[in-house]
């Protein structure tokens, strides 16, 4: 899966980006997904020639949106940063959503971009200049953790070693270093000595002072109905099963979120509710303690529960987020209360907790089930029940869900089963997250499946080049509504509150005449593209099909036709997504 390059003659005298890539291997760099640009030409043949393009290797990409998404679904499947490499201005423009996407979703990421030559005396005429700009690192600082642009090799050392140090650091995320064209091509002669990227590494996991596990433990030992909210945590399995070790000590109801990665096993009999994008505000309420576990939005959720009345539930607090809110982004969301506070990461508190709180007597609530229903036409929920049937026993990791899937329609027992979703709502990162996702998993056993609207493949459809052309093998089955749906609910709910005709709502939405050939845009990137399947009789076949072509390797997408609409969300969820 890699561009062999013929070998290069060794040289004595090296050049400053033959010293950058040095320390993108001493850093342990897997891979570099980029687009290419002049801005980092130097850069990009250190890489080639220099390390032969291997640790870090190059992925292209077709679209910069789709490399920076292929490293957020690396890191979300693997928690490995990998880095990604942006044309000056307008490559970094271009990758500056999906960044917003990584930075939401607390991803670490290594952004490497390039600008100049900074010495305007050195500049080509017109291309360099349009490709300079003062302060480069301002597009994207309001959602990353740090940038900086070094002028010197010791000073790309030393901000590429603070860059992945910063960006390992929970609360973790993006982190941005602008290489200065003229600093790539300056003569440099020997490599000065890396330094031992040992001594530098992201700090373990902070602990919480044993005062507030206390006061933590007492709150839930002495609850009468205790509440998990699981959100942002690891992929450990040690820790998944920590949770539920606590979970089941407490006899806690447990909600998990579908905007995070699988958190707790969907069918424990203590999870309380499918997950979803708004939890049961209903079922909640009736908790007297709530522990917090890094949830993106408590305050939003505790509000759902308990209305504008003071929250009737003493909260416990899990996150070490706040180190990252800032003025720009209003991602984190509205401020909860915090009865106690402790500013570590979930996965440091638990087992502390576990071993603090007193047993509670057994409590099992009793489950919600989605009722079962006759499958009568092509849709997410038919869909999804011919998934599961014919994964039964198949490990998956799903790296992306369509915007109507209800929580309900599938299990997920395992940490690396569901990676959750785009974090930033930018639409077209499915494909992308589902290439990185296989890029992370390859060779694992799993089978990674993205499952996406059609307005999300379009946008990012191009990422399937990058996974074909490196063999990385995925199924992407895409829940074509032929329109961007989830708007179309907006307009209905406009029309109807001004009293306007409903009919209307598919103007400026609706994505037919002519319906776009989804499969043939799969084909002719390498991949295997079935469908449109249009039949219910046609579904699991076409699936069956799909899934013997990725185990076998393939990059395979499938595109099934769903009849436009959501199953009413299952959770209690009042409010349709505003995105
Ligand atoms: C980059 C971006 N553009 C537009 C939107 C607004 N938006 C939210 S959901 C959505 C529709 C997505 O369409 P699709 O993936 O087909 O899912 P569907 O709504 O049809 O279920 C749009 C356009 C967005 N969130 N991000
Ligand atoms: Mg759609």
């Amino acid at each position: 899966m890699r561009d062999v390059p013929v070998a290069s003659p060794r040289q004595e005298n090296l050049w400053g980006s033959d010293a950058i890539a040095a320390m993108l291997r001493a850093l342990d760099i897997p891979y570099l997904a980029l687009n290419p640009g002049a801005s980092y030409r130097g850069l990009h043949d250190s890489i080639v020639n220099y390390l032969g393009n291997e640790r870090p290797q190059m992925l292209l990409c077709l679209h910069e949106e789709a490399a920076v998404a292929i490293a957020h679904g690396y890191a979300k499947a693997s928690g490995r940063m990998m880095g990604v490499v942006l044309h000056s201005n307008v490559g970094l423009m271009h990758g500056s959503m999906a960044i917003f996407n990584a930075w939401c979703d607390r991803v670490p990421m290594l952004v490497l971009g390039a600008t100049g030559p900074w010495d305007a005396a050195r500049r080509r005429p017109w291309i360099d200049w349009i490709h300079t700009a003062s302060d480069q690192g301002a597009l994207v600082r309001d959602y990353t953790k740090w940038d900086n642009q070094p002028a010197s090799v010791p000073a790309a050392y030393e901000a590429l070693l603070r860059a992945v140090q910063i960006a390992d650091t929970a609360p973790r995320g993006p982190t941005y270093v602008n290489l200065d064209a003229a600093l790539q091509e300056a003569k440099i002669g020997a490599l000065p000595p890396l330094p031992d990227v040992s001594r530098y590494r992201a700090p373990p996991p902070v602990l919480p002072s044993q005062e507030t596990i206390r006061a933590a433990a007492h709150l839930l030992s002495a609850a009468k109905s205790p509440a998990i909210l699981v959100g942002r945590v690891s992929r450990s399995e040690a820790a998944w099963k920590a949770r539920i070790a606590l979970a089941e000590k407490l006899q806690a109801r447990v909600f998990t979120d579908i905007k995070t990665p699988a958190a707790f096993p969907t069918d424990h009999p203590l999870h309380a509710a499918p997950p979803a994008t708004f939890p049961d505000g209903r079922l909640l309420k009736e908790s007297d303690v709530v522990l917090s576990l890094d949830w993106v939005d408590p305050a939003g959720t505790l509000k759902a529960a308990w209305g504008d009345s003071p929250i009737g539930a003493k909260v416990i607090r899990v996150s070490v987020d706040a180190h990252i809110h800032r003025g720009w982004s209003m991602d984190y969301q509205g401020l909860p209360p915090s009865d106690v506070y402790l500013m570590c990461e979930p996965d440091a508190a638990v087992p502390l907790l576990l071993d603090s709180v007193r047993a509670r007597p057994a409590a099992v609530s009793p489950k919600k089930e989605l009722p079962e229903q006759k499958d009568e036409a092509v849709s997410i929920r038919s869909l999804a029940r011919a998934f599961n049937e014919l994964t039964a026993g198949t490990d998956v990791s799903l790296s992306k869900l369509p915007l109507g899937w209800n929580g309900a329609y599938r299990h997920f027992r395992h940490p690396l089963d569901y990676l959750g979703t785009d974090g930033g709502g930018g639409v077209g990162a499915g494909p992308g997250l589902t290439v990185g996702a296989a890029l992370a998993l390859k060779g694992t056993g799993r089978m990674v499946a993205g499952i996406m609207g059609d307005g999300d493949y379009l946008m990012g459809v191009t990422a399937l080049w990058t996974a074909t052309h490196y063999k990385l093998p995925c199924l992407i089955l895409v829940a074509n509504n032929r329109s961007f749906y989830n708007d179309e609910m907006h307009q209905e709910r406009v029309a109807r509150e001004r009293g306007r005709p409903v009919e209307n709502k598919w103007i400026g939405q609706r994505i037919d005449q002519p319906d776009i050939d989804l499969a043939a845009m799969a084909r002719a990137q390498g991949c295997v593209g079935i469908g449109p399947i249009r039949q219910l009789d046609e579904l699991k076949p076409s699936l069956e099909t799909a899934i013997e072509h990725v185990k076998n390797g393939a990059v395979c997408v499938v595109d099934v036709r769903v009849v436009p609409g959501y199953d009413a969300p299952m959770s209690g969820a009042a409010t349709p997504p505003r995105r």
